[in-house]
C-alpha cells in the first residue's frame, strides 16, 4: 500500500492543474474546471504505477490477459480512483482548503455509459479486480462517442437522445497515436503464389485511447484501451478544391460512424452492416495490437498460448477466431492446422444469455460482402470441425446461409463458460447441447461477481465505515471476511447501527427523489427497488401489476394495517423493443395515478427516475430494503445487481434463477423471499396451452389489475391493448402463472419488515454471507481454470 500524499500537496497540485491544464485562475474557475484539475491531480498519481506495472509484466515475461468487449460500463472514474488510491481523507481536506464542495465536483463528471447492462458492467468490475489482483491485463473496447442513449420520459413514454459524454475533454485518457492499425472491410480475395491475399475495398484507422485502471491500494494499474476510428485519408483535397466540400469529407464521415454509437439499430441492412463492422473493428485492432506486443516480447509464435489469453465477452468479438487465423496464415505464413491450434490455445468465450436474439447470426451474404476472406476461413473451420468430429448435419457454424457466431466462438475456444451455476448447466443442456456432447470438457462455470471497492466502499460509505469498525478493513480485498459479522447479527447495538446506516441512505435517496422528480418518499417505508434493463423476461410487468393489485386492496380497505412501501424502478428499453417500451409507459401511467391518490399514497408510491445508469445505481442500491430479482426461472443468466443489493444489506424477493440460486443457498433460505416456478416447472407451464388465461381466471387480484388497465384507469386503455393481449393469450414469461405466489410473498415481506429487529438481523446475515460474490473470486477462477495466468509482483 502506497503512502498517500498530504492534503497540502494535493491542494497545490489542483491549483497547478487549474492554471496549467485548464488555463483558469481560481476566481474564474467553474465546477468543470475544478473537476478537471482534481482529475488531473489524481491521474498524476496513477501514471507512474501504470507504467511500472506494464514494465514489470514485460520484464518478467508474464502471460497477459486480453478482455475483448463491445461494452465497458465504467460509469464515473474520479471517486473510484480516489478510493483505490486511498486519497479520501487528504482529498477531502484539500477540497475543504479550497472551499470546494466534494459532491459537486464528483457530480460534475459524466458517466462513461459505454455499455447496455450486465455484460458491460461485469467487464468494468473485472477490469478493477484484475488490477487489484495484479494480473497483467488489457481491456479492449470501442471509444463510442455517444455510448448508450440518454433516456427521457415524455407523457410517460421513453424518448432517446444521444449521450454526449465526449462533448468535453475526457481527463483520464492518454492517446497513443503510434498504436494505430488499419482495419479493412469489403473488397476481394486474390490468390498469389498459392497464398490468399485480401484486398479490402474500404479501410479505417483504429487509434488507441488508453485509460489506466487503478487497483486497490494503488499498487497496480492495467489498461483499458478503447479504439477510436479515424479516416485513412483526412480529406479528399482535390474534391474539396473542386468545391464538393461535403463529398470531400466522406472518408472522415465513414470512419466516425464506426465509433459513434453503441448498438446502432440493426433492424435495417445498413444497421446490420454497421454492427458487424464495429465488431470486426474492435477485434481486428485488438488482435493486431496483441500480436505486435507478443512478437516484440517473445518473438516465437509457437509461444502464443503460453503468453496470451484472450477472453471473448459474448459472441460480439467472435470473429476473433477467423481473424487471428487470417493474421497467422496470410501475414505470417503458418498452415491452417497450426494457426487453428494456436488460436484455440488462446481464445475463450463467455456466454451471457440464453435469449435467442443474443446469439448472433449474420447472413453469409453480409459476411461475404463485409469480410470476404473471413467467410472463406469460417468455411474451412467448419469443414475441418465436421471432419474431425463426424458431427450430425444440423450442428455447425454455417447453416441455412447464416453464420452462427455462438457456434463459431464455441468451436474456436479452449474454454467456454457460463456465468452462474444454473446458467452453465443450461448452456450445456440447451444452446450448446450438441457441441457439448462433442466437447464435454469445454464448458465450465464462473459465477459472476462485483467489485466491493465500488459497490460497497465507494457507493455506501456509511456501511463501509460500520464494517471497518466492526470487523476491520480486510473485507475490502477478501470479501469472505464479512463472515466475521455473523455473530454481530445477534447483537442489538450492531443491528441498531446497521438500521441507522440504511435509514441515512434512504433519507439521502428521498431527498434526491424530491429534488429530481418532486416525489416525497417516506424513508420509513419499505424501499422496494427493481433496476435493470427493461425486458419481458425480467418481468417489470409482474412488479407493476402487483402494485396495481395492492393499490386496489388498499383502496378497498383504506383503514387496514398496511405496510408503507415505495416501489422504485430504473432502466432503459432497447429503442426497437416496443413491448418493453409499453411496460415503461405503463409504470409511469400507474405511478401518476397512484402517487396522486390521497387515499392510498401514504401506503404506496412509485418512483421511476429516468436515465438509469451506474451513478444512479450507486445511489439506489445502498438505500434498498428489498431487491427485486423476479425473472422467469431459467432466463436470467446470472444477474450482478442481485449481488450488489445483497452486499448492501437488502433482502431479495426472487425466483430460483441465475445467481439467485447461489445467493439463496449462501445467505440461507430463511433470509430470502423465494417465490415462483422452477426452471423445469416454468418450461412445462409455458408449453401448456392456455396457461395464461387459466392463471388469470384463478387469480382475483391479477384479474382485477388487468381489468383496471383495460378500463383506462391508468391513462388511455388503447395504449395497453397489445400488452394486455400478450398477457392474456401468450405470456411466454409466465407473469400470470407466478402472480399469486409473488403477491403472497410480498405480503410476507410486509409482515417481516414490521419487525425491525428480525429484518435487520436478516440484512446483517445477507451482508455477512455475500463474500462469495466478489469479482476478485470470479477473476481468480478465470485465472486458474481458463487463462492459466499468475499475478505479477512489483
Ligand atoms: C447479462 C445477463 O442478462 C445477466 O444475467 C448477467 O449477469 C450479465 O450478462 C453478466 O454476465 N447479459 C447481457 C447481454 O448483458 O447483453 O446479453
Amino acid at each position: 500500500m502506497k503512502t498517500p500524499p498530504s492534503a497540502l500537496h494535493l491542494r497545490d497540485q489542483i491549483l497547478h492543474h487549474l492554471t496549467h491544464s485548464q488555463g483558469r485562475g481560481p476566481e474564474f474557475a467553474t465546477p468543470f474546471d475544478w473537476r478537471m484539475a482534481v482529475s488531473y491531480t489524481v491521474r498524476d498519481l496513477m501514471a507512474g504505477t501504470w507504467i511500472n506495472a506494464f514494465r514489470a509484466a514485460r520484464d518478467q515475461g508474464a502471460k497477459r490477459v486480453y478482455y475483448l468487449s463491445m461494452e465497458f460500463l465504467i460509469g464515473r472514474i474520479l471517486d473510484d480512483a480516489i478510493i483505490n488510491l486511498r486519497l479520501e481523507k487528504p482529498m477531502d481536506e484539500a477540497l475543504r482548503m479550497l472551499g470546494l464542495d466534494r459532491q459537486e465536483i464528483l457530480d460534475n463528471e459524466p458517466d462513461a455509459a459505454l455499455g447496455n447492462g450486465g455484460l458491460g458492467r461485469l467487464a468494468a468490475c473485472f477490469m478493477e479486480s484484475l488490477s487489484s489482483l495484479q494480473c497483467p491485463a488489457f481491456g479492449f473496447g470501442i471509444r463510442y462517442e455517444h455510448g448508450l442513449f440518454r433516456q427521457r420520459f415524455e407523457g410517460g413514454q421513453q424518448v432517446e437522445t444521444p449521450e454526449d459524454w465526449l462533448n468535453q475533454p475526457h481527463p483520464w485518457e492518454f492517446v497513443k497515436i503510434d498504436y494505430s492499425y488499419t482495419v479493412g472491410f469489403k473488397g476481394h480475395v486474390e490468390t498469389v503464389d498459392g497464398r490468399a491475399i485480401w484486398r479490402p475495398g474500404e479501410s479505417v484507422i483504429a487509434r488507441a485511447y488508453d485509460t489506466p485502471v487503478i487497483g486497490w491500494g494503488g499498487n497496480w494499474a492495467n489498461t483499458l484501451r478503447l479504439w477510436g476510428a479515424h479516416p485513412t485519408t483526412l480529406l479528399d483535397l482535390p474534391r474539396f478544391n473542386a468545391g464538393d466540400h461535403t463529398a470531400a469529407a466522406e472518408p472522415e464521415a465513414l470512419a466516425r460512424t464506426l465509433s459513434r454509437v453503441l448498438y446502432p439499430d440493426d433492424t435495417t441492412d445498413a444497421g446490420k452492416e454497421l454492427r458487424l463492422k464495429q465488431e470486426y473493428f474492435l477485434t481486428s485492432a485488438s488482435l493486431q495490437d496483441i500480436l505486435r506486443r507478443f512478437l516484440q516480447e517473445h518473438g516465437d509464435l509457437q509461444l502464443l498460448p503460453k503468453k496470451v489469453a484472450i477472453q471473448l465477452n459474448d459472441t460480439h468479438p467472435a470473429i476473433a477466431g477467423p481473424e487471428l487465423m487470417r493474421l497467422l496464415m496470410d501475414d505470417h505464413g503458418l498452415s491452417f492446422e497450426v494457426a487453428r491450434d494456436l488460436a484455440r490455445g488462446v481464445l475463450n468465450y463467455t456466454n451471457h444469455t440464453l435469449m435467442p436474439e443474443a446469439l448472433e447470426r449474420w447472413s453469409t451474404w453480409l459476411m461475404g460482402g463485409v469480410l470476404p476472406r473471413h467467410l472463406q476461413i469460417i468455411q474451412m473451420i467448419d469443414d475441418d470441425h465436421r471432419a474431425a468430429t463426424g458431427r450430425p448435419a444440423h450442428v455447425g457454424i454455417v447453416q441455412n446461409d447464416q453464420v452462427r457466431m455462438g457456434e463459431l466462438a464455441f468451436i474456436m475456444s479452449g474454454k467456454v463458460n457460463g456465468v452462474s451455476a444454473l446458467h452453465s448447466e443450461l448452456v450445456k443442456d440447451t444452446v450448446f447441447a450438441d457441441l457439448h456432447k462433442l466437447h464435454p470438457d469445454r464448458i465450465v462455470n464462473q459465477t459472476n461477481g462485483v467489485t466491493p471497492r465500488r459497490w460497497l466502499r465507494m457507493s455506501n460509505p456509511g456501511l463501509a465505515q460500520l464494517l471497518d469498525d466492526t470487523v476491520g478493513e480486510g473485507w475490502t480485498t477478501d470479501l469472505e471476511q464479512l463472515r466475521l459479522l455473523e455473530p454481530h447479527a445477534e447483537d442489538g447495538a450492531f443491528r441498531e447501527a446497521l438500521g441507522q446506516v440504511k435509514r441515512a441512505n434512504k433519507v439521502w435517496l428521498s431527498n434526491g427523489l424530491l429534488a429530481g422528480m418532486g416525489l416525497k418518499a417516506d424513508p420509513d417505508a419499505i424501499f422496494d427497488i427493481q433496476v435493470k434493463r427493461i425486458h419481458e423476461y425480467k418481468r417489470q410487468l409482474l412488479n407493476i401489476l402487483e402494485a396495481i393489485a395492492l393499490w386496489k386492496r388498499i383502496h378497498d380497505d383504506p383503514n387496514g394495517d398496511w405496510t408503507p412501501r415505495v416501489k422504485i424502478f430504473g432502466g432503459k428499453a432497447a429503442p426497437a423493443y416496443w413491448l418493453a417500451k409499453s411496460v415503461i409507459h405503463l409504470i409511469n401511467d400507474v405511478a401518476a395515478t397512484i402517487n396522486n391518490d390521497p387515499v392510498t399514497s401514504k401506503y404506496l408510491q412509485i418512483a421511476y427516475p429516468p436515465n438509469y445508469n451506474v451513478s444512479m445505481a450507486e445511489d439506489l442500491i445502498p438505500a434498498a430494503d428489498l431487491s427485486e430479482q423476479i425473472s422467469t426461472a431459467g432466463k436470467e443468466a446470472s444477474g450482478t445487481g442481485n449481488m450488489k443489493f445483497t452486499m448492501n444489506g437488502a433482502l431479495t424477493i426472487g425466483t430460483l434463477d441465475g445467481a439467485n440460486v447461489e445467493i439463496r443457498s449462501l445467505v440461507g433460505p430463511e433470509n430470502f423471499f423465494l417465490f415462483g416456478l422452477t426452471t423445469e416447472e416454468a418450461a412445462a407451464e409455458a408449453a401448456t396451452p392456455g396457461h395464461a388465461r387459466a392463471a388469470i381466471e384463478k387469480s382475483e387480484d391479477l384479474w382485477a389489475a388487468l381489468h383496471l388497465i383495460a378500463e383506462g384507469r391508468f391513462g388511455r386503455a388503447e395504449s395497453y391493448y397489445a400488452l394486455l393481449d400478450r398477457t392474456w393469450n401468450d405470456d411466454p414469461f409466465l407473469v400470470a402463472s407466478d402472480f399469486d405466489d409473488y403477491f403472497a410473498t410480498q405480503r410476507r415481506v410486509d409482515a417481516a419488515y414490521r419487525d425491525s429487529a428480525t429484518w435487520d438481523r436478516m440484512a446483517a446475515l445477507n451482508i455477512a454471507r455475500s463474500g462469495f460474490f466478489s469479482s476478485d473470486r470470479t477473476i481468480r477462477g478465470y485465472m486458474t481454470d481458463i487463462w492459466h495466468v499468475l499475478p505479477v509482483a512489483i
